[in-house]
Parts: structure tokens; sequence; C-alpha cells
């Protein structure tokens, strides 16, 4: 299977399965996990300063012969030095987010590195590709963390006919079903990270695991629209304070303050309560913890069913 996939011959894996490159929970230990079992690991880089995304690369890099990714989050304050360290480590993969990675392109490619950005509207699906990139991510509202205001099934379509390269779909997709989904609406691989976050890899806290275990469709809400960040979270006190002062008009300054550090406090602290618990509206489909290589096996195994299962209503 897959052997004669776009996106698999382009990176040399073995499935069109990318892990997202999720701040503190994208680490070297889930990112070689996923490379090990035929998928593309993405260490996310998040507001990592430079020498600690060297330091993961490096841990990877140990931890796997197989090609990995790094994700750029264009709003770090670090993003040129990270940038320049991913040249310097020349990292197989690197796809970006929140933000337009055109500037940085041409070092990559001169390097060899493939560059796959995430894009959340066909505008810059058709700008990116005029530079030269790889591959899109089209990734829809439906996903955790930073995200754009297209759903993946009116997104990925619409991308898929704008652009000349290959697009990788990614939010609320959760298991076979999903991918079969994105394969039918032209996208040739998917990227997951509600999923990968809950498997043994990943080192989020347990609280952080539990609570994502726990949620239900709605459980989710988007923070930050305010502050043109707009984030998916699960609900909690955190959330409830934030939407609050946000409805009253509070300022960007006052909101972003509330942000800072959140991220971490949930994923490595364990406070779910005061801190952000970035995650999809998918998570309320998964219930279970299985380590990467029985997820994907899983899923890899449920992809023909569910494209069958497409054909039989068509009969
Ligand atoms: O980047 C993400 N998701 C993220 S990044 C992140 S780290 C963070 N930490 C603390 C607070 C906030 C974030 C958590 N989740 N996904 C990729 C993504 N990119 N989603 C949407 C976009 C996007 C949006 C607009 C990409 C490009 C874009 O274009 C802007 C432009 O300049 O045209």
């Amino acid at each position: 299977m897959f052997e004669e996939n776009v996106v698999c011959k382009l990176l040399q894996i073995k499935y069109p399965i990318f892990q997202g490159g999720m701040a503190w929970l994208g680490t070297a230990e889930l990112a070689s996990a996923v490379s090990n079992a035929g998928g593309l690991g993405i260490i996310g880089a998040g507001h990592m300063p430079p020498d600690v995304l060297r330091a993961e690369i490096q841990k990877t890099k140990a931890g796997t012969q197989k090609p990995f990714g790094v994700n750029i989050m264009l709003m770090s304050p670090f993003v040129k030095e990270v940038m320049q360290v991913v040249v310097d480590e020349r990292v197989p993969v690197v796809t970006t987010g929140a933000g337009n990675p055109a500037e940085y392109i041409p070092a990559l490619k001169e390097i060899g590195t493939k560059v796959i950005p995430v894009v959340a509207s066909v505008a810059l699906a058709k700008r990116l590709t005029r530079t030269g990139v790889d591959a899109v991510i089209a990734e829809g509202t439906e996903s955790g963390g930073h995200i754009g205001d297209l759903t993946t099934m009116a997104l990925v379509p619409q991308v898929v006919d704008a652009v000349d390269v290959p697009v990788i779909a990614a939010g609320g997709i959760g298991d076979s079903r999903g991918i079969a989904a994105a394969f039918a609406l032209g996208a040739k691989a998917v990227q997951m990270g509600t999923r990968f976050v809950l498997s043994k890899e990943c080192i989020a806290h347990e609280n952080y695991k539990n609570m994502v275990l726990k949620a239900r469709d709605r459980s989710t809400v988007v923070t930050g629209r305010a502050t043109g960040h707009p984030a998916r979270v699960l609900q909690n006190k955190l959330s409830r304070l934030y939407l609050d002062r946000e409805s009253h008009g509070a300022p960007v300054e006052e909101l972003e303050k509330l942000g800072v550090g959140t991220l971490r406090l949930a994923a490595r602290e364990g406070d779910v309560e005061m801190g952000s618990v970035m995650i999809g509206q998918i998570s309320g489909l998964l219930s279970d913890i299985k380590s990467v290589d029985e997820i994907i096996q899983a899923l890899v195994k449920g992809i023909q069913p569910a494209s069958e299962a497409i054909g039989q209503n068509c009969r």
C-alpha cells in the first residue's frame, strides 16, 4: 500500500500520515516514534529557543534513522534563529504554521529540505506554491491550538483545485474514516495531532491526557478571536475567564497576558484548570491511549474498508 503515493515518494516515508508538530507535546520521543512507525514525526518548535530545538533535533536523530520534520511556529520570537538551526541541522522536512513563511523558503530549498507550510486559505496556498513549496497542509478550524476559520471539508477541496502541489489534510481527522474522507476530498496525505496526544509516547501530563479522554463533541471552545490569534482549547476555568474578559472588550494586551505560559502549564505541569488544553474537535471521538505503532497500524488497516464503505453507498 502507498508505494505510489506522491507524498510517501516525496518524503521517503511508508505511510501518508503526519503527526502534527505540537508545541510542548511534539517532542523527540513522539516524533521519532511516529517516524519509526512509518509516518512523519514532527517536532513542534513552538516558542522553543534555538539551543533547545537543536538538542531536540539531535535527540530525534538518535531515535530514528527515518525522515522527520520540524514545525516552525512563525509567531515565535525566535523564528529567525530556529530557521537557522533547521538549516544547520539539515532537517529533512520543515512545516510552518501561524503565518506566511515566504521569506524563509529559499534558504531551506537550497539545502534540499522539503518545505510544507500550513495554510488556512486558498489565497495563501496559491501564493506559496509560486515560491516553490513542495506541498501544503490545508488545516481546518476543527484543529486544536491556533486555527483559521474554514472547515476541513470546505478548505481541502478548494485548495486541491487551486494548487498543483500535493495537499495534506489536517483538522478533525481522528481515525481511518477521516483519512478516507480526506482522500475523497483530494488530499494525498493527512496530518493528525489530537490522535497522537493520546499515545503512550506523548509526554503530555496525565491530567492533560485524561481531560482529552473525557472530552465530548462540544467540549472545545475558541479563545482569542478578539486578538487575531484564535486558539481551540478545552473548556476550563482559564477559557471561561478568558472568554468573559474577551466578551467585555478587554484590551488585547490584557488577553495576551492571560495566555502567556499556559500551554506549558497544562501540558507539562498538569494544571488543566488554569492552563491551556489545546486539542482538536475530534477529541470527542477518541477514548484510548495506545502506542504510536498501534495507532498507525490500526489507522492503516482501516483505510481500505473505510474507502470501500464510500464505494458501497454508490451502488
Ligand atoms: O500553528 C498552528 N497551530 C498552533 S501553533 C501553537 S503554539 C501557540 N502557543 C501559544 C499560543 C498560541 C499558539 C498552537 N497551535 N497551526 C497551523 C496553522 N496555521 N493554523 C492556521 C494557520 C495559519 C493561519 C493564517 C497559517 C497561515 C495564515 O496566514 C496568515 C497570512 O499571513 O496570510
